[in-house]
């Protein structure tokens, strides 16, 4: 996977599941009923076992460190809790330049020891790599903003367009703490990270481009001291893929709507690429899930492919699917479809 991940092939096509750890798994929501989302993160024990147990069932190429994307915000003092059925709700959202007290730098060591030591834990028992996470900064300031999850983030563009530095300003914090938490999992032993910017799609090219685009950079520069693959994922972004790419991530993630060699053919040749199953497609019968995944191979590129969903697993999705398509992804032999 992390040759991959670094523009190279492999006999056999890595796989993961963006969200594999979760709902989706009776053996998840066993430990849900003893602990919270949030409780379980800070129980290294537990976040371990979580982040393993999709490994286990499916076979996976890789680990993702279960965690949330607003842990690192509540370590930091930012009141929330996440409502079952909802997601992340922000206690005080973050409206003006004097709400920005609120977001003081992130140190991991201090804030989060449970962090470094359960990936430390995961990484023990692993014999797949383990990819350490992060929400980018437009999607952590979409909740911040917003108070909690929304469709079209009319709020949090409101003030990006309305007061610029401020925004400014909220986006760098929340790219220090990205960079800080990343660091961290890195140092603990994760072989990869991924930035999940799920909302980005919902900006004009001109807006990313001004109000978010030099951000992320930053973001991924500070990250390449690190040596690892860096990816970079958000959802409806067919319009951003060229601008996404000058962030400058080592993969980049892209979901259903963009067929994969339309992507490869407008991406520069050294990012990799990520995906890019429909996540709905895994609730249909296996004959159809089975055509769906084989259009995705079928598409994708010769060398620095990693297989995917769009986005995350579905919570109502059958475990016994997600395990056939890794066995059909493992066994697919690119030569014998056809494909150059
Ligand atoms: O209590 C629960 O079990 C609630 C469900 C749940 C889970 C299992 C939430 C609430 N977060 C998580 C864990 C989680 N979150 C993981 C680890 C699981 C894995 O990948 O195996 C990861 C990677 C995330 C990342 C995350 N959280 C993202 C980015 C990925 C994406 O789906 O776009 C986002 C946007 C969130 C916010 C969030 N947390 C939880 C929910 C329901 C949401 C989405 C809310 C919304 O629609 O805005």
């Amino acid at each position: 996977m992390l040759a991959a991940y670094r523009g190279g092939r492999s006999e056999r096509l890595p796989v993961w599941f963006m969200r594999q750890a979760g709902r989706s798994l009776p053996e998840y929501r066993a430990i849900r009923e003893r602990a919270g989302l949030l409780e379980i993160g800070r129980v290294p024990e537990l976040a371990a076992e979580v982040t393993l147990q999709p490994v286990r069932r499916y076979g996976v190429d890789a680990a993702i460190f279960f965690s949330d994307i607003v842990t690192p915000l509540q370590a930091i003092g930012v009141e929330l809790e996440i409502r079952p059925g909802t997601g992340p709700v922000i206690a005080s959202p973050v409206r003006s330049a004097r709400d920005l007290s609120a977001l003081r730098r992130f140190e991991p060591a201090v804030d989060a020891p449970w962090l470094g030591e359960g990936v430390r834990l995961a990484v023990a028992e692993l014999d797949v790599p383990l990819i350490g996470f992060a929400g980018g900064p437009f999607t952590l300031a979409s909740y911040l903003v917003e108070g909690g999850p929304s469709r079209a983030q009319t709020r949090t563009k409101a003030l990006m367009l309305s007061e610029p530095l401020t925004w400014r300003r909220l986006l760098e914090r929340l790219c220090d703490i990205a960079l800080d938490s990343l660091r961290a999992q890195v140092q603990a032993g994760a072989a990869a990270v991924q930035v999940f910017d799920s909302w980005i799609g919902s900006l004009a090219p001109e807006q990313y481009e001004r109000h978010v685009l030099p951000v992320v950079r930053r973001l991924f520069d500070g990250l390449s001291e690190l040596g690892v693959p860096r990816i970079y994922f958000g959802v409806g972004t067919g319009h951003l893929l060229e601008l996404i790419a000058r962030a400058g991530p080592d993969v980049v993630g892209v979901d259903w709507r963009v067929p994969l060699d339309a992507a490869r053919a407008r991406l520069p040749g050294r990012v990799a690429l990520q995906g890019n199953l429909d996540p709905a497609a895994c609730l249909a019968p296996w004959p159809v899930l089975e055509r769906e995944v084989l259009s995705v191979l079928e598409r994708a590129p010769e060398r620095g492919y990693v297989f995917n969903l769009g986005h995350g697993v579905l919570p109502e999705s059958d475990p016994a699917a997600l395990a056939r398509i890794v066995e059909l992804v493992h066994t697919f032999r690119r030569e014998a479809a056809g494909v150059a």
